[in-house]
């Protein structure tokens, strides 16, 4: 297996918890699955997540509530469409993965394997989270794999990091019981005043840690935003019986 990462960059990953790789993709690929996004979006093809099922400040209150159709993911996208499926199991990929994590790599499509959409009128802000919480693994040690198709930054609701998160010990008041960190807890503030914005252009990949917290603002541009995001452990890391990770589709990927 090539070794595409520098040492630089895989201490950066073990040190900051995510890793972005600028041009990854070529704007031909990026084209194809956004037209694919475009399309799906503008005929609903399920399955679908809406803001208004996820709930989030801001929300609509209901699917039939006005902007109630927003779309938050297209999901399934492994199953959605060749050119995710291409992307998220690309020898390049991979490779980038299999260094990271020094073992095979696996696909978990428990959650993720999205497109996720952030739109302008009745897109939310995500609060500050780490990933682990959709998952049950013996180890938290999964890395989301996030493909800009377009332009994310600030204004535009781009991702939020808080570096080196990801080796914090929680205390248990901290959280709250969907496991996001309580804004007004004063540790918190003091970790939010860390965070920094990322700043991606069409075909760049950033890699992140599961236990490393993250948020995203609003939408405020007039452009949908999207990102193709897919899930990866090592062969050694299993989904622990009897949850719905051990019940999701793996894909080994060598
Ligand atoms: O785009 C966003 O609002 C952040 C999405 C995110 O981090 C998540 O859904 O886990």
């Amino acid at each position: 297996m090539e070794t595409p990462l520098s040492k630089a960059q895989l201490d950066a990953f073990r040190n900051d918890g995510y890793l972005l790789l600028k041009g990854m993709l070529p704007a031909a690929a990026c084209q194809q699955m956004l037209a694919v996004t475009q399309d799906h979006l503008q005929r609903a093809v399920a399955p679908l997540e809406y803001e208004a099922e996820v709930g989030y400040a801001g929300a609509p209150a209901s699917l039939d509530s006005t902007g109630g159709r927003t779309a938050r993911r297209l999901r399934a996208a492994w199953q959605r469409d060749d050119s995710f499926r291409q992307w998220a199991s690309s020898p390049q990929l991979v490779a980038v993965l299999h260094q990271l994590f020094g073992e095979a790599v696996h696909a978990t499509l428990a959650h993720h394997n999205c497109v996720m959409t952030k739109h302008p009128d009745f897109g939310t802000a995500t609060g500050w989270h780490r990933d682990i919480r959709y998952w049950s693994f013996e180890r938290n040690d999964l890395i989301s794999v996030w493909l800009a198709l377009g332009p994310e930054h600030a204004g535009n609701g781009g991702l939020k990091f808080i570096p080196g998160s990801h080796k914090l010990h929680m205390q248990p008041g901290q959280m709250d019981e969907l496991d996001f960190l309580r804004p007004e807890v004063p540790a918190n503030q003091a970790l939010f005043a860390q965070g920094i914005s990322l700043q991606l252009e069409q075909g760049d990949v950033v890699l992140f840690h599961s236990g490393l917290f993250h948020a995203a603002g609003r939408n405020d541009s007039d452009t949908v935003k999207a990102s193709v995001v897919f899930a990866y452990h090592g062969a050694s890391n299993h989904a622990l019986p009897g949850t719905r990770s051990a019940a999701s589709e793996d894909i080994a990927l060598g």
